[in-house]
């Protein structure tokens, strides 16, 4: 992962992937109560929620980040975000928009697979009614899994011709052909001890080279369960169904369409809301006259936000995007590194006392060396500084509050 993390949102037609990323970005783009309003990829910038390290020493007044911001100690790393058109059931044999999209998320590090729990939409995404859902978190992975597996058996035959004449071993030879979905040889590595597989790569049958698939989508997607539309009346039979089947730790509530509505409310001036708070402040609710909210007059959108209030932040406490985009970050196991000039005031200049500049995110547990190639790139380092001026050894590990603020000293 040499650049931002990427995660992608994938789910069949009308599931709410284009208004999930309208809800986390600065986004338009275009959303429809009818299949594939999306044809090309959109990707914009979100933000990810995490605890500042201004916050640690106290000083949340000097916080002033190069991207992103930071408010009272939480900060909003940019992360980037890929809404791709629908997946349909044979999506891998070229059914629906078939395999185009699919190539789209080729570099995505995680998927927030977007389900649509209202019960409304068919698994082609056309309007129905009491329609199961749990299916469709079943063959969605299946549909990735296929599309990955066939793209390796088209060319089996040459690929173990090759791999016995260089006489490559397994994970050179995966990896030749995984490099495309931005694989390296840890990953695959780890794919092959996932299934403890050791018999030599000329002898894998069909049923190994599905394991090793399998064990790949688990290793280089991990997706995490967006339940949308948790809005809709008659959402509970679907989110009970999937609750029970499923890991809670990868199962996020989500009602995409009314954090947008929120967000269209507080441009307007008519509500206060921090993004995943589990409330909206209107003017009543501002008896001191805090954020100088206007009026809502019309009885219509006050009914909206009754509803909104009752249906769903009684219920299910927050919209829950928030939430996804967090989810989807601890399934990739993400730190923040907070990277200064001086490790003693944590500014980048002496001129300029604002504080913790640069943020980036990295797999928890990485090696310091490739958190400096990450953040450095080519440029010759010398030594490396935490907190206090303690030197780092490039074999350490990254782990928070331990060596997570960073000073990078160049070789002259
Ligand atoms: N009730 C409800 N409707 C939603 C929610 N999120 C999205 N929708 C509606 O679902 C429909 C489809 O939304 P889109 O965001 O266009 O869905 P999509 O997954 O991008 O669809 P394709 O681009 O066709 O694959 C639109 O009418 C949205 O307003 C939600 O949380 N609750
Ligand atoms: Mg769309």
């Amino acid at each position: 992962m040499g650049r931002d993390p990427l995660i992608g949102l994938v789910g069949k037609p009308s599931s709410g992937k284009s208004t999930m990323l309208n809800s986390l970005t600065d986004a338009t783009a275009k959303t429809g109560a009818f299949p594939f309003t999306t044809i090309d990829p959109n990707k914009a910038t979100g933000y990810l929620q995490i605890d500042c390290a201004c916050a640690r020493f106290g000083i949340e007044d000097r916080c002033r980040p190069n991207y992103g911001s930071c408010r009272n100690g939480k900060r909003f790393v940019p992360i980037m975000l890929l809404d791709v058109a629908g997946l349909v059931p044979g999506a891998h044999e070229g059914r629906g928009l078939g395999n185009k999209f699919l190539d789209d998320l080729r570099h995505a590090d995680a998927l927030i697979h977007v389900v649509d729990v209202s019960g409304t939409t068919d698994s082609e995404g056309k309007a129905t009614a009491m329609y199961d859902s749990l299916a469709d978190v079943e063959w969605l992975r299946g549909e990735i899994m296929r599309w990955i597996e066939g793209n390796l058996l088209e060319k089996w035959g040459s690929i173990k011709r090759r791999h016995v004449s260089t006489k490559s071993t397994s994970v050179q030879t995966i990896q030749n052909q995984f490099s495309g979905y931005g694989s390296n040889a840890a990953v695959v590595q780890r794919c092959l001890d996932r299934i403890k597989l050791v018999q030599p790569l000329e002898l894998w049958d069909r049923t190994t080279i599905s394991r090793m698939v399998s064990a790949f989508v688990d290793e280089k997607f991990p997706t995490i369960l967006a339940l949308n539309k948790i809005d809709h009346p008659n959402a509970d039979r679907c989110i009970y169904r999937i609750w029970t089947k499923y890991e809670h730790e990868n199962i996020v509530l989500t009602s995409a369409v009314s954090e947008v509505f929120i967000k269209k409310l507080v441009k307007q001036g008519y509500v206060y809301y921090e993004e995943g708070a589990d409330n909206i402040i209107t003017r009543e609710d501002d008896l001191e006259d805090l954020y100088k909210l206007k009026p809502i007059t019309d009885e219509r959108l006050k009914f909206r936000i009754e509803t909104l209030r009752d249906m769903l932040f009684y219920r299910w406490t927050s919209t829950g995007v928030v939430r996804a985009l967090q989810t989807a970050a601890k399934a990739l196991d993400l730190i923040p590194v907070f990277s200064v000039r001086n490790v003693h005031t944590f500014t980048n200049s002496n001129t300029d006392n604002t504080v913790f500049k640069d943020c980036t995110l990295v797999k928890r547990g990485s090696s310091i060396e490739s958190v400096v190639r990450k953040i450095m790139g080519d440029i010759p380092v010398a030594f490396i500084e935490t907190t206090g001026g303690v030197r780092v050894s490039l074999s350490d590990t990254i782990a928070e509050k331990k060596n997570d603020i960073l000073s990078f000293k160049l070789a002259r």
